[in-house]
């Protein structure tokens, strides 16, 4: 169905091609194409039949997919499991380090922080270790630059792991495409003697990253194939289940960083039970926690109804200028600076629009830099920094969200609660565990607007700990997302206006621009590059620079994708993109404004003055 084949432009059976080529963590979900203009219980609906895709049965058979459930998956986690366990049982000279990029590098710390405290209640010796791409100043804020240096994760891990003589290794990407993880790998298996590597990711190998990393000789492909050798002899492993594609295209932070918790959690805690209760893991067992998870999933949402009243709430803050606020205690504060962290590459969110808070701020934290406060504001994340910056000149635009549990310091909380509420009444109540109706129940107290409170089965501390967590995380990414919908932030399910600011952004905002206009990649590329150098005319030698050049410069630069799209769907120069854009507020309306089509008319081509505009989303 060739729709337009003049020079410039692709065809509609191309574009489609092109969209079942790209991986499934950067395609765009069909479950939510339309949720830019869902209201919020059909927002939190989207989301919920989208993290569904999580937990889909045993495909593998039917169409060689392996997934969460996979038999084959679960045998390569019990072989992982035991080799934790040898390692716990004889720790010796010995670590287990976890590390990944933006999302995955925050979850890295978390686990490793969380599992060495374990350890140290039972006495043990600490042997999580944990890398982000970036260093600790990544987990509040992002650094995606460097996510693109294999060297420098090689070089990372080679000092984290200074004179042991056995190291466990699990890198994290969720697209396969880190270069940062790429280099550790490699690493690993250039020195198999010491180093285990174990990689988790969530595309198929055959769509693990296959573009040249400037100044390196392999693609992270290529590292894969050589993990798929090493696997055959139990010396490496590659986890890596198909979840199907995010809510919103590529934004892994969401059922990619679920399943990685879930993945993590399931390997490591599966591995000290072994220990302690002189246990052999079974592939029963791992799809019975896996079960677990599930179910945690199925209560979480089953508070859809409420959910749905806090992203509203979000959206109206959001909407009006005001703030979000996660103010947590112990794990659950990190779950809201994760979530929070995210929201500024996600949605080009304001440092500011929504942030955590940490009781006891870097001392509860643990990460391994300590206090980061020397750096900015955003880097003052304990509950005092929430006290003194904010309250004071916060108002009923702001909502204030409490993220506890029943394990929690209640005196605390009651206190925060009464300072809070002399500011706002937008306050807000996420908690687990709490005996519901009795009078001395900190909710019955102290009157949040709304509440969503989660009760779980009595299980181990660990296990209850990683239940909050997840169910926490899930309804965070929905408030944060669904606010960021509301406010206009999404066209369809892209995030359009992301910042461009490292290789793999730069090959999804590329891929955008070719699926809203039909045109050509090489003519994508250039209208990018014009946004982004400021420019009406692209030199070649510019489009001939390494991709480096061009997300340096992007950092610096605003509304790159959408100048692009109007450039091409226009047919115009940059001044007047930029004229036109500037028109609105909104990069959604302005978009809708701008695109020679209206939204709705999904699969249709449309004539415009200047060419064709293909839209297949
Ligand atoms: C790592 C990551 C994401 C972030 C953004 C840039 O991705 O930092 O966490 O949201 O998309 O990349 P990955 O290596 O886990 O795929």
């Amino acid at each position: 169905m060739e729709v337009y084949s003049t020079d410039g432009y692709t065809s509609l059976s191309q574009l489609a091609d092109h969209e079942l080529a790209l991986p499934v963590t950067e395609k765009s979900n069909p479950l939510t194409r339309d949720i830019d203009r869902a209201d919020p219980e059909h927002i939190v609906h989207l989301l919920k039949v989208c993290d569904a895709e999580i937990f889909q049965g045993d495909g593998e058979r039917l169409s060689n997919k392996q997934t969460l459930y996979s038999n084959s998956l679960g045998q390569t986690l019990v072989r992982l499991t035991r080799k934790v366990e040898d390692i716990l049982k004889d720790p010796e000279d010995s670590l287990i380090v976890i590390s990944g990029c933006g999302t995955s590098g925050r979850l890295a710390y978390l686990l490793a922080t969380s599992l060495n405290g374990l350890l140290k209640e039972m006495g043990k010796e600490q042997i999580y270790s944990y890398i982000i791409a970036g260093g600790d100043k990544a987990l509040l804020t992002s650094q995606e630059s460097i996510e693109d240096n294999p060297q420098q994760g090689a070089e990372g891990l080679k000092k984290v792991c200074e004179g042991k003589k056995r190291v466990l290794y699990v890198g994290i990407s969720c697209g396969l495409s880190a270069p940062f993880v790429a280099g550790q790998l490699d690493f690993c298996m250039n020195n198999v003697d010491i180093f285990t590597p174990a990689v988790i990711g969530f595309n198929p190998e055959n769509m693990a990253r296959n573009e040249p990393i400037p100044g390196w000789p392999l693609t992270f492909r290529q590292v894969i194939a050589r993990m798929e050798e090493l696997q055959k002899r139990n010396k490496a492993f590659i986890i890596n289940p198909v979840v199907g594609p995010e809510a919103i295209s590529g934004s892994s932070r969401l059922k990619g960083g679920s399943t990685t918790k879930i993945i993590l959690e399931t390997i490591f805690l599966s591995a000290h039970e072994a220990v302690s209760s002189h246990k052999k893991i079974t592939v029963e067992d791992i799809m019975d926690r896996i079960k677990m998870y599930e179910q945690v999933y199925k209560v979480t949402y089953s508070q859809s109804e409420m959910i749905a009243s806090l992203v509203h709430q979000a959206g109206e803050s959001l909407k009006k200028g005001g703030h979000v606020y996660y103010v947590g205690w112990s794990t659950l504060g990190i779950m809201g600076i994760i979530d929070a962290s995210e929201c500024i590459p996600t949605f080009g969110a304001d440092a500011e629009d929504i942030c955590g808070f940490i009781n006891r701020g870097y001392s509860e934290m643990k990460n391994k830099e300590g206090d980061l406060r020397e750096f900015g504001p955003e880097f003052c994340i304990s509950h005092m920094d929430f006290v003194s910056n904010i309250l004071p000149t916060a108002t009923e635009l702001d909502m204030v969200i409490f993220l506890f549990t029943q394990d929690d310091h209640l005196c605390e909380i009651e206190t925060l609660v009464s300072q809070t509420k002399e500011r706002t009444s937008n306050l807000h109540a996420i908690s687990h565990d709490l005996p519901a109706g009795s009078d001395s129940n900190i909710l019955n107290k102290t009157q949040f607007a709304s509440v969503v409170n989660i009760t779980w089965p009595t299980v181990n501390c660990a296990h209850k700990k990683a239940r909050q967590e997840l169910s926490t995380k899930w309804i965070l990414n929905a408030i944060s997302t669904g606010g960021h919908i509301l406010k206009g932030k999404i066209f369809c399910n892209y995030m359009l206006d992301l910042k461009v600011t490292n290789s793999k952004l730069f090959k999804r905002a590329i891929n955008i621009l070719q699926k809203f206009t039909g045109c050509l990649q090489t003519v994508c590329k250039r209208a990018l590059l014009q946004a982004i150098y400021d420019t009406e005319e692209i030199t070649d030698v510019t489009v001939a620079a390494e991709v480096t050049t061009h997300t340096l410069m992007a950092a610096t630069r605003s509304r790159v994708v959408p100048t692009a799209l109007v450039i091409l769907t226009r047919n115009c120069s940059l001044l007047e993109a930029k004229s036109q854009l500037e028109a609105h507020l909104l990069i959604r309306d302005a978009v809708v404004a701008c695109l020679p089509f209206s939204h709705g008319q999904t699969g249709q081509s449309t004539t415009t003055d200047k060419g064709i505009c293909n839209l297949i989303v």
